[in-house]
């Protein structure tokens, strides 16, 4: 297999439609599954645990007698964890730590203050923190099935301190991933169901006789879930819908070739369809990565995925210097940025959109997609630019406190009743009107 990555230059004629044609991505909706998957979300909201198991039956090859077949209990879970290798255990015990003390400087507290303007006597304003009551978190089976996602989803919600955490993750043919359900133990999951698909979601989002419904759906699925997440948007929140993995390198040729090579495979090994992309300042440089991505690819277990993701969605970029770089990147918003750079700080203040960056040669997103701390579920397809990562504020929410004293309804209710009878709404006017002493 012979490794194929295009190369550019930001001096080509039509350099930005270039990098624009790559960057697009259609986050597809396809009529077929639209289409099953709004058959499936009515079935089950109609029937409930009875279809969830029949949809079982019939996608995942796993016969149940009833939906309660389906919830693995608490001892399975603590069994999982127990049955590891000493050495899995604690690097997911160790990861689950770090990711919690990340997350713990996260969380929102209450406020109150009192409203000194002038008028306002004893008025007081502020905000409340509650966290959600419910949540669901679909971990998918299959391929894309890591453990990793589960602390990256799981631990956020716990510190905000989430009543209730339902988890639900396929088990095709009765397949357990011993991992997913270890990290479910270890970050306190209270419930889980071996079920799948957009008949998971349906049942969390409408609740069934077993599943309890859920205020909010996170996690990242296949294309049958994030149609069904989109459609169940409204009834619960939804965290996002996600699209193929994506990391940007900004290099100066300072760095080591061989692990520029292997930060793009490692972005690459996740599907076809992920992004790896490298913006140098070094002609030679890129030269040298790109013979490090022949002599590399052929040791990848994973090197028809890395190939074709590079061939399709990849770029050895050179640019004229690190401003142009940082101007790009911030066009990009990517999901990942490493500043592959010897003096990385000056730069990275320059880029203003980016799930998050990753400063210096040591700083590699693998260490972040585990353990670093931070959260790996970030915004991509150039979402960057308006979102964030997940974090322990997407399981939180906010309620506005208002303490108007009596003067304060004499300074405002004049405001409120000029705006009101602009608006004609007389009953607000009135209302307003009736707290002013005369
Ligand atoms: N890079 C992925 C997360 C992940 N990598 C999980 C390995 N396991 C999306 O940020
Ligand atoms: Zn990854």
């Amino acid at each position: 297999m012979s490794a194929q990555i295009r190369r550019l230059s930001s001096t080509d004629s039509g350099f930005v439609a270039t990098l624009d044609a790559l960057l697009a991505f259609e986050g597809s909706t396809d009529a077929a599954i639209e289409l099953a998957v709004a058959d499936i979300l009515q079935t089950v909201r109609r029937d409930g645990d009875a279809a969830v198991v029949e949809y079982t039956r019939r996608f995942d090859h796993l016969d149940a007698p009833d939906m309660a077949a389906l919830e693995l209990p608490k001892s399975e879970l603590a069994a999982a964890l127990a049955g590891l290798g000493a050495e899995q255990r604690n690097a997911l015990e160790l990861a689950a730590g770090r990711v919690r003390s990340y997350h713990e400087r996260q969380v929102q507290e209450s406020w109150r203050y009192t409203d000194e303007s002038p008028g306002m006597d004893g008025t007081r304003l502020g905000q409340k923190i509650t966290p959600l009551d419910r949540v669901g978190l679909y971990v998918p089976g299959g391929r894309a099935c890591y453990p990793s996602s589960v602390l990256m989803n799981a631990v956020p919600a716990k510190v905000a301190g989430v009543g209730e955490l339902i988890m639900v993750v396929p088990t095709p043919h009765g397949q357990k991933n011993q991992l997913v359900l270890a990290a479910a133990a270890i970050t306190g999951v209270d419930r889980v169901f071996t079920i799948g698909g957009a008949q998971a979601v349906a049942a969390l989002a409408y609740g069934t006789a077993t599943i309890p419904q859920v205020d909010k759906i996170v996690g990242p699925g296949n294309a049958y879930v994030a149609a069904a997440k989109r459609r169940v948007f409204g009834t619960v929140g939804i965290d996002m819908v996600a699209g193929p993995s994506e990391v940007l390198i900004i290099s100066d040729g300072s760095g080591n070739p061989d692990w520029v090579a292997m930060d793009l495979f490692a972005q690459a090994e996740h599907d076809e369809l992920a992004q790896s992309i490298l913006l140098c300042t070094d002609e030679a440089f890129i030269g040298r990565v790109e013979e490090s991505i022949t002599r590399l690819l052929p040791e990848m277990p994973r090197r028809e995925t890395i190939a074709t993701s590079l061939k399709n969605r990849g770029a050895l970029i050179l640019v004229k210097d690190l401003d142009e770089a940082c101007e790009i990147a911030n066009r990009i918003a990517p999901e990942h940025l490493e500043l592959s750079l010897a003096d990385p700080y000056q730069w990275v203040d320059k880029i203003r959109h980016a799930g998050a960056i990753f400063i210096g040669h040591y700083s590699v997103e693998a260490l972040g997609d585990y353990c670093a701390g931070p959260n790996h579920v970030l915004p991509t397809m150039r979402s960057a630019r308006f979102s964030s990562p997940l974090g322990v504020y997407d399981f939180q929410k906010r309620t506005s406190l208002i303490d108007i004293s009596e003067a304060g309804a004499q300074t405002l209710g004049r405001i409120a009743s000029v705006l009101a009878h602009g608006e004609g709404l007389q009953a607000h006017a009135r209302s307003a009107e009736m707290r002013l002493k005369r």
